[in-house]
């Protein structure tokens, strides 16, 4: 790692003002690396002033586990006066919502730590980029640079790590070896290493609950050559009720819900249906609704969502015609590797 190159450009005697930037809705790892690198660099140059801000606020969970760092985030970042602006866990500048555009006119030194692989047209904007592909998280390359400057973590920065780590690789069960020896390390710090990670469960809102049955005791399965597909309708949290659909045995889900005029529809599919069927929630199913609904639709291949005006029984029959015509299609009709 660019462990100097970094340093030199964090350079105390030319920086007064660090901004860090995360990606709007920002996740434990962006928020736990924040948090682990202000620390250090707070530990190392303690006069120059550090603001970390998240486009657009950060998600529920994040703000949860903001309850227990000794973070606060800036809502209204100085970007303009920053000497050095710090992009963590953003690969494009569009994860930055208005302030994409600040980005693109500061003159100071932009420095991108970040596992993804950063979009060609940000960097061309990016100073200096710490990246590394087969990295975890982002939080795992902050953990990297403590080790570089043998700096020993606190009992704070090791919970931000991590949380950030256990979040970005689903509680471990995309970490490898070099992560779970990283994991290892940062464990060794924690007194309670359960209790940390007990951060990332959010206790369920009722209506939530409520959401989830209701749409489960309303839910309308077709087979779809090998497929179960489960329709159903519920008011909020369409998103929920259809992960929970597919935890309770769907290959598929849709829901829709009404509110007024306004139709809002959550697709989900397990892995193995986007597999074999290659069929994109996002592209293939979420796009036309939105166009049914004349409103918008899109979204990845096993999790999308669509809104718009119309009507909540229709657009689910209009889903199913869509999703019998893309299982017709010759690639859809691959049989299934069990
Ligand atoms: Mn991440």
């Amino acid at each position: 790692m660019s462990t100097q190159a970094i340093m030199t450009l964090l350079d105390p005697a030319k920086t007064r003002l660090i901004v860090m930037l995360c990606h709007h809705n920002a996740d434990p790892d962006a928020i736990g690396a924040a948090y682990a690198l202000s620390s250090l660099l707070t530990r190392l140059h303690p006069q120059t002033e550090i603001e970390v801000s998240s486009a657009e606020g950060p998600s529920r969970l994040s703000r949860h586990i903001l309850s227990t760092l000794p973070l606060k985030l800036k809502k209204a970042p100085n970007i303009e006066e920053a000497d050095v602006i710090i992009l963590l866990d953003t690969n494009t500048i569009q994860q930055l919502g208005s302030w994409a555009q600040n980005i693109k006119t500061f003159k100071g030194p932009i420095l991108a730590i970040d596992h993804h692989a950063c979009h060609p047209q940000t960097q061309k904007l990016i100073t200096l980029t710490v990246g590394d592909d087969e990295a975890s998280s982002t939080c795992e390359i902050v953990f990297q640079l403590f080790n570089e400057l043998g700096l020993r973590l606190t009992e704070m920065e090791a919970t931000a790590l991590l949380l950030g780590i256990a979040f970005d690789t689903c509680h471990f069960a995309f970490a490898t070896s070099t992560t779970l020896k990283v994991v290892a390390e940062i464990s060794s710090i924690l007194p309670d290493v359960r209790k940390v990670l007990s951060l990332l469960s959010l206790p369920m809102e009722e209506s939530e609950r409520m959401a989830r049955l209701k749409a489960s005791k309303r839910v309308r399965l077709i087979k779809l050559a090998d497929w179960i597909t489960a329709f159903s309708k519920v008011s909020t949290y369409q998103a929920s009720a259809a992960r929970a659909l597919l935890s309770l045995g769907a290959h598929m889900a849709v829901v829709a819900g009404q509110r007024g005029g306004n139709v809002s529809v959550s697709l989900r599919a397990s892995q193995d249906f986007y597999d074999s069927t290659k069929i994109h929630l996002g592209r293939s199913l979420a796009q036309p609704l939105g166009d049914y609904l004349n409103g918008m639709g899109g979204g990845h291949a096993v999790a999308a969502g669509a809104n718009g005006v119309g009507d909540a029984d229709s657009v689910l029959t209009y889903c199913v015609d869509l999703l019998k015509k893309a299982l017709s299609q010759p690639r859809a009709t691959k049989s299934r590797v069990s």
